[in-house]
């Protein structure tokens, strides 16, 4: 159900005083991206002005949203994690200047998709001392004219660092891998946060994606938000659901969408497992509720962590989008990312990216950019609120579904062909199948395909692809 909070609060006389609760608390979140794109393109590591350009294709293929990687100046290095150790919040990263920036989310505004930046609330650098990238020099626990050592907190364990991680008290105490852990619950520190966030406010931007937001209180998160100059903004929490005891990804739901973690492993389970067939039931889970789900394939961590790339064999980065944009659970995000070899590896061409027309280039891979995804964003859009129908299964790894009587989808994820009648529930007639190809005037650049009597009779799907077809694109 993809309508802001605030919007759905207001217009529900009934829910006035759930409004007034939330707005004692004065968080009200945006519920799912707001407005009538929802899927946000994760740009990973390009640089202010490389977005600037890609946001005009952006917006014109039906992205909503752009998040973009932490803007804060950071320690020195080409390793992609120096972006989350925290040396000040001057606008100065490897990604360029305040003014970049600036440039950056005004060229995204204008081609309607809205800036979602990484935040970092948790913690600053995780090494001894050093240089920012901006020249302001640190240790561990005093970074000048910023904090000093009273500003962190130190949880009594060895290293202070976490050791368990079923423990509340450590989770939000103690330092994530060394990260000098920010006492966010002084007043200094939030204000320090709050004047930080609000800049950012300022420059434009729609949202934050929160980084290692389960190990930031949520009481403490709530103080932050509800002082920022602008209210019902989009947050999307990183919360990594670990199972058992600690924190969970429910406590977070109160202050945004959470990421849900759950769905990034079943993705690659059900993909390299073939066993596509379980992802039914997936809505009817009991995971986080549709509307406060934030869902992708990959994201940075996970794509180096051997879960699905786009290094994955036989399509499966694509076909697990033709999934993900397709079934009604979550927000979508789609992650987009650069070749690598090493985990540590950071972007090509200083950060500059780049893409050919339909596929990448210079080492950035473009995902978003892919036939297929691109496809599969217009046939999310055009879907809308239309309920899940007519699902049938061939083996476990052959699953077709529609999506009320506008869109239908066959994914094959197995080596042999597929063939059979399927029964899509959209009008006769000739349709362009958008995994493979775009509706160009009157005609497909991919294949074609033809609805009969509400069916495709005897129809055969090749291993290792999808077929998908919306009445946004019938020939
Ligand atoms: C870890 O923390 C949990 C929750 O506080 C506690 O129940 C458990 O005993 C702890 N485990 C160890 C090994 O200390
Ligand atoms: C926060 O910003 C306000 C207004 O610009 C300023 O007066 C205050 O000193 C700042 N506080 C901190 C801790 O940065
Ligand atoms: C056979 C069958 O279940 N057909 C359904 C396909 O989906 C459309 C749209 O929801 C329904 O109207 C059909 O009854």
């Amino acid at each position: 159900m993809p309508s802001t909070f605030l919007h759905s609060l207001l217009a529900a006389a009934s829910f006035s005083s759930v409004a007034l609760a939330a707005s004692a608390y004065g968080v009200i979140q945006a519920r799912s991206t707001p407005g009538s794109k929802h899927v946000i393109a994760n740009l990973f590591q390009w640089n202010w002005d490389s977005v600037a350009n890609e946001c005009a294709w952006l917006g014109k293929n039906g992205y909503g949203f752009v998040q973009v990687s932490p803007a804060n100046e950071h320690i020195q290095g080409s390793q992609w994690w120096t972006d989350y150790q925290v040396v000040s919040y001057k606008i100065q990263s490897k990604r360029g200047s305040e003014a970049q920036f600036k440039n950056m989310v005004n060229a995204c505004q204008t081609a309607g998709v809205g800036v979602i930046v990484d935040i970092i609330w948790n913690h600053m650098a995780g090494i001894d001392s050093g240089t920012g990238v901006a020249g302001s020099s640190f240790t561990h626990y005093n970074y000048p004219n910023i904090y000093t050592q009273d500003d962190f907190h130190y949880c009594g364990q060895p290293g202070n660092d976490i050791q368990n991680w079923s423990d509340t008290f450590q989770l939000q105490n103690c330092e994530l891998a060394n990260l000098a852990d920010l006492k966010t619950e002084s007043s200094k520190v939030r204000t320090t946060l709050i004047n930080h966030t609000n800049k950012l406010i300022d420059l434009g931007v729609a949202g934050f994606r929160v980084d290692a937001s389960k190990h930031v209180a949520v009481a403490d998160q709530k103080a932050i938000m509800s002082k920022l100059k602008k209210q019902g903004l989009y947050y999307t929490h990183e919360v990594v659901y670990e199972g058992g005891g600690g924190v969970t990804s429910y406590d977070y739901t109160s202050i945004g969408d959470v990421q849900e973690f759950r769905y990034v492993t079943l993705m690659r389970d059900a993909f390299n497992n073939g066993n596509i067939a379980q992802l039914q039931g997936l809505k009817d889970k009991g995971w986080l509720a549709s509307n406060k789900a934030n869902v992708f394939v990959a994201n940075h961590d996970r794509e180096r962590g051997g879960y699905l790339s786009y290094k994955s064999p036989s399509n499966r980065y694509a076909l697990a989008h033709a999934f993900s944009l397709s079934y009604p659970y979550g927000t979508p995000t789609v992650f987009s990312g650069y070749s690598f070899n090493n985990n540590d590896d950071g972007a090509p061409t200083g950060n500059y990216g780049t893409c050919n027309s339909n596929s990448g280039a210079n080492g950035w891979q473009c995902q978003h950019r892919w036939t297929s995804i691109a496809g599969m964003v217009a046939f999310y859009n055009k879907v809308g609120t239309a309920a899940l129908a007519n699902w049938t299964q061939g083996n476990n790894n052959q699953i077709a579904y529609g999506r009320g009587n506008v869109g239908y989808v066959i994914i094959n994820n197995g080596d042999a062909a597929w063939a059979k009648t399927f029964t899509t529930g959209l009008a006769d007639g000739k349709y362009c199948d958008v995994y493979s190809g775009k509706k160009s005037g009157t005609t497909c650049t991919g294949k074609t395909v033809t609805v009969k009597s509400g069916k495709l009779t005897g129809y055969s799907v090749p291993g290792h692809t999808a077929v998908a077809i919306h009445t946004g694109a019938k020939l």
